[in-house]
């Protein structure tokens, strides 16, 4: 193994904390896959905690307060940091320093890992896995802090400074021998070495090249970043999960009645009257999902109210609970489309929230943020007018699913997702729509969005045998309630559908109808009615901006 002293101390420490970095991140990305607690440092500053007296612990206590722990995670980051510099330096002297310093971190690491309670043997894998990674970092940043011996013609010359050499051959004389590097001027087009070397008799001579070794060095906090943001989403994620998995959801005050028979027809391709969590649309503006603890979320209910509130999940688990089934349908869906799906739901009655906080008369808006920014606006006097306008926090019997709002969204039946569902809600704000706007209504989207009735024909398929067929789908007119769904094939009369039963007004409603196919292409139309008479207009309009209107429509070829 060569020497190569001539790195110089500075770089050597910069390599080994980069070293560091990498092994760490590494680290944590294991760990995020394998075992989040199995993390060296978490396992490391724990054993410290347990080790130390109980005076000091008590002193830690008192003069930190509750930031104790993040200023033990910090002071072993701190000597981490402090080590993994020493090792540097020691690395440019005998590479095996640097790797024998890494290793007795690893013995570290694995001792403090495998002491804790209920620890498996896989939990060694972040550390190992880490330092392994880590060593080949050192490895490769000290083998570009040094490029290969110079020419044979400038051998004999004790130091060679670049800047003033036009090529290989030597130039000036020795600069008192030191490694301190010298920025070449300018664009250089030189042969190598174009840094400064220091020479030493009877040794390979090396060239310490600073912009390879920061270019390397670069690259190490690319990587040591990278892997820690991943491990930490990933271990984010096992800790929301996990804490999915342990909700225990309390009882309904009044359970909701089972669903009464004949709400599903059960046909083969018709939508099914509940949809399955797995199978719900999913509909929003984030790029990764937001993870929430149910043990740090809180909701805040704050503006126009008298008295503003903070109510924490275990809170919200403690209120009383409705049941309701309800049908959430998004503004974009296209007639026909698929952006509509039916649960049932259980949550706090926004109302009961509101009413504790005290709404000043001149509010009529809810701003509600999710914990991605994410803005809602909902009419006020919607959620206040008695229907079942809830913070879920749990969907067809299973605490929410995190794409679906865990560990609490809204839920008002009637109103169309962007202006009522926000999902992962944490603040509620009471205000008015001439003062505050929420997240699309900029963007070209109205600010109150009731759903308008529609209706979809799921059944038949685009090909069908002649013959005794069925036509079948789903309407829905939530809060208001269907009163009919027609059907006309080629543009013949109107035909009443048989509608399914429903549980009440906020669901979507199967309807089905019996037909003789022809051979032949055909036309299949279908419009629904609500409750209050209104029947869906003919007219086709796009989403944008308060949702589409017009009649499904498809085209069947009987053989
Ligand atoms: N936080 C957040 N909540 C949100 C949205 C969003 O983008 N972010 N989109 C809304 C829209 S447009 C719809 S249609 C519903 C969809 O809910 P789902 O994904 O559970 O079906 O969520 C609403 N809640
Ligand atoms: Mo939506």
């Amino acid at each position: 193994m060569q020497s190569n002293e001539n790195v110089p101390a500075w770089a050597g420490a910069l390599a080994g904390i980069v070293t560091g970095g990498v092994a760490l991140g590494v680290a944590q990305l294991v760990a995020g896959l394998v075992s989040p607690a199995a993390f060296p440092v978490l396992a490391v500053g724990d054993a410290v905690v347990d080790l130390s007296p109980a005076p000091l612990k008590d002193f830690a206590i008192r003069t930190f307060g509750e930031n104790d722990k993040v200023v033990l995670v910090g002071g072993v980051f701190a000597l981490l940091a402090l080590a993994a510099a020493v090792i540097g330096v020691l690395a440019r002297r005998r590479i095996w320093y640097g790797l024998a310093g890494l290793a007795g971190f690893a013995l570290l690491g694995v001792l403090a890992v495998l002491t804790r309670p209920d620890a498996q043997v896989a939990d060694v894998l972040p550390t190992v896995v880490g330092v392994g990674v880590g060593a080949l970092a050192l490895v490769w940043l000290m083998g570009r802090a040094r490029v290969g011996a110079v020419a044979p013609s400038s051998r004999a010359e004790p130091a060679l400074h670049a800047e003033q050499a036009e090529s290989v051959s030597p130039a000036s004389p020795a600069s008192s021998g030191s490694a301190e590097p010298v920025e070449a001027a300018g664009p250089v087009e030189r042969v190598e070495p174009e840094r400064p070397a220091v020479m030493r008799a009877g040794r390979e001579p090396y060239v310490f090249d600073r912009r390879r070794l920061i270019t390397g060095l670069a690259g190490g906090v690319v990587v040591a970043g990278a892997t820690t943001v991943l491990g930490r989403t990933l271990a984010g994620q096992q800790a929301v999960d996990a804490a999915r998995v342990g909700v225990a959801l309390p009882a309904p005050a009044q359970p909701l009645p089972a669903l009464p028979p004949g709400v599903d027809f059960k046909l083969n391709g018709l939508s099914s009257f509940v949809t399955k969590n797995a199978d719900f649309y999913r509909v929003d503006t984030a790029l990764i999902v937001p993870q929430v603890d149910p043990r740090t979320w809180t909701l805040r209910v704050h503006g126009l109210v008298d008295r503003p509130i903070e109510i924490t999940y275990d809170d919200l688990l403690k209120r009383p609970l409705t049941e309701a089934d309800i049908t959430l349908a998004c503004v974009s869906n296209e007639v026909g489309g698929p952006y509509v799906g039916n649960a049932r739901w259980l949550g706090v009655r926004m109302a009961d929230v509101l009413r504790e906080a005290g709404v000043r008369s001149d509010a009529d808006m809810l701003l509600s943020t999710s914990s991605d920014g994410f803005t809602c606006g909902t009419p006020l006097d919607v959620v206040m007018d008695g229907r079942d306008a809830l913070f879920a926090i749990a969907m067809n019997g299973e605490a929410l699913p995190v794409d679906h709002g865990f560990p609490v969204r809204q839920v008002v039946p009637g109103l169309y997702g962007y202006v009522s569902a926000t999902k992962w809600v944490v603040d509620l704000k009471v205000t008015r729509f001439d003062t505050d706007e929420a997240y699309w209504t900029p963007r070209g989207w109205a600010a109150r969005g009731p759903i308008k009735v529609q209706s979809r024909i799921d059944l038949p398929g685009s090909k069908v045998t002649a013959g005794r067929t069925t036509i079948a789908g789903v309407a829905w007119a939530q809060h208001t309630g269907l009163s009919a769904v027609e059907v006309r094939v080629d543009r013949g009369e109107w035909l009443k559908a048989k509608l399914a039963q429903v549980p009440g007004p906020d669901t979507w409603r199967q309807w089905a109808l019996d037909w003789d196919a022809t051979p032949g292409d055909h036309t299949i139309e279908v419009r629904a009615t609500d409750a209050a008479g209104r029947t869906q207009p003919e007219e086709r309009t796009s989403v944008a901006p308060d949702g589409a209107t017009g009649w499904h429509t498809i085209t069947v070829h009987a053989t």
